[in-house]
């Protein structure tokens, strides 16, 4: 059966909510973040800001020597937390099929949907009116027949845009989509097919699956079907996540056990701004993965310690103390307790900071 998926992305999320309750900033360039003194990192900043070249991630010292003008303003996660809820609100008026994300991104599929005679169109723009009438922040919307062309439709016409994908659409719309596009390629996958000559799902499709194998294995044959539009992957209302984990492969692979700790801190700051992003959880236990370089794993995880770093290094030198041999790849993560549980009971995943 033909399926009607539906993508919502909020417009500079966070950035959109503080300009919502505080009007006279919207027409300056604001980001949210934490302060350049504490080394602190951009999370999100409005599109008038992004005109001077500032970006999520980016080291607020240097978001506001490029854009001086720059409002910055801090964190209210509470009322970030409200808006999605909010919208989740909105979403399930047409639909329980939908899987969130984050606090701002969610799939709905609408395939079964009986209101505006089942046009995911018309239920994409009635979705989007209503948020910007009871929210107050624009939302930009992808309909497409899967996951991956409305999360990419959903970015086409960005911001405040709709972007309909429909099924005898599909083979145009997907030769021209950049292979940073496609779900599961990164950064250094597209930089590759790049380099192989490969820059958009058009030239992708032109190598047999034998050949995408050969130079992407086992991803090779979801390739082969993501570059021609195909995804059948379903829309999972499974909104209870058990976990969340940060990991990085490095180039060169790491000799020791202080080189290895010393990636720590960056991975740390990657999982707390990922945390961020989600619904506030109870956390069960911190976790670590270490891969050496013959390509075997080993895993050791922690309960009712207090997390943060200290007990990450604990962990990380635990596990390193299992071989002598370089490390490939290191992770950090999370377990959430289950079911969801009240604020007060929560525990801060950096109690420090
Ligand atoms: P995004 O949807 O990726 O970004 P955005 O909504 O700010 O902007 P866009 O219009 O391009 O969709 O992320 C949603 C929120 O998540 C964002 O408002 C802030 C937070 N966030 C971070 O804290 N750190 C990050 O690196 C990113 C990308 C987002
Ligand atoms: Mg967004």
């Amino acid at each position: 059966m033909q399926r009607k998926i539906i993508h919502i992305d909020a417009d500079c999320f966070y950035a959109a909510l503080e300009m919502r309750d505080h009007p006279h900033l919207r027409e300056k360039p604001l980001a949210v973040g934490g302060s350049a003194a504490r080394r602190g990192v951009i999370s999100t900043c409005n599109y008038e800001a992004r005109r001077f070249g500032v970006r999520s991630a980016m080291a607020t010292q240097t978001a506001l020597r490029i854009c001086p003008s720059l409002v910055l303003m801090p964190h209210r996660f509470e009322v970030y937390r409200a808006a999605s809820r909010q919208m989740q609100q909105i979403f399930s008026d047409y639909t329980d099929l939908i899987e969130p994300l984050s606090l701002d991104e969610a799939y709905l599929d609408v395939s079964g949907c009986r209101q505006f005679d089942g046009s995911a169109t018309r239920i994409a723009e009635d979705i989007r009116q209503r948020v910007r009438a009871q929210v107050g922040i624009t939302v930009s919307a992808g309909v497409a027949p899967n996951k991956f062309l409305a999360k990419v439709a959903s970015d086409w016409h960005k911001p405040d845009g709709l972007c309909v994908i429909r099924p005898e659409q599909v083979q145009d719309f997907i030769q021209a989509v950049p292979v940073a596009r496609i779900f599961g390629v990164g950064r250094v996958t597209a930089a590759r097919m790049n380099k192989l000559g490969l820059q958009t799902c058009g030239d992708l499709q032109q190598w047999t699956l034998i050949r995408l194998v050969e130079a992407f294995g086992n991803f090779g044959p979801r390739l082969y079907e993501l570059c021609r539009g195909q995804d059948t992957r379903a829309v999972k209302p499974e909104r209870t996540r058990k976990s969340l984990s940060v990991e990085h492969t490095y180039e060169k692979d790491l000799a020791d056990a202080q080189a290895c700790l010393e990636r720590l801190p960056a991975l740390l700051d990657e999982l707390e701004s990922r945390l961020a992003k989600l619904e506030h959880r109870s956390l069960a236990k911190c976790f670590v993965k270490v891969k050496f370089s013959d390509f075997t794993t080993t895993t050791l995880e922690r309960t009712g310690t207090r997390p943060g770093l200290a007990t990450y290094q604990r962990l990380m030198s635990e596990a390193l103390a299992r071989s002598n041999l370089p490390v490939r790849l290191l992770g950090v993560g999370v377990r959430f307790e289950e079911p969801l549980s009240g604020p007060d009971s929560q525990l801060s995943l950096f109690p420090s900071a």
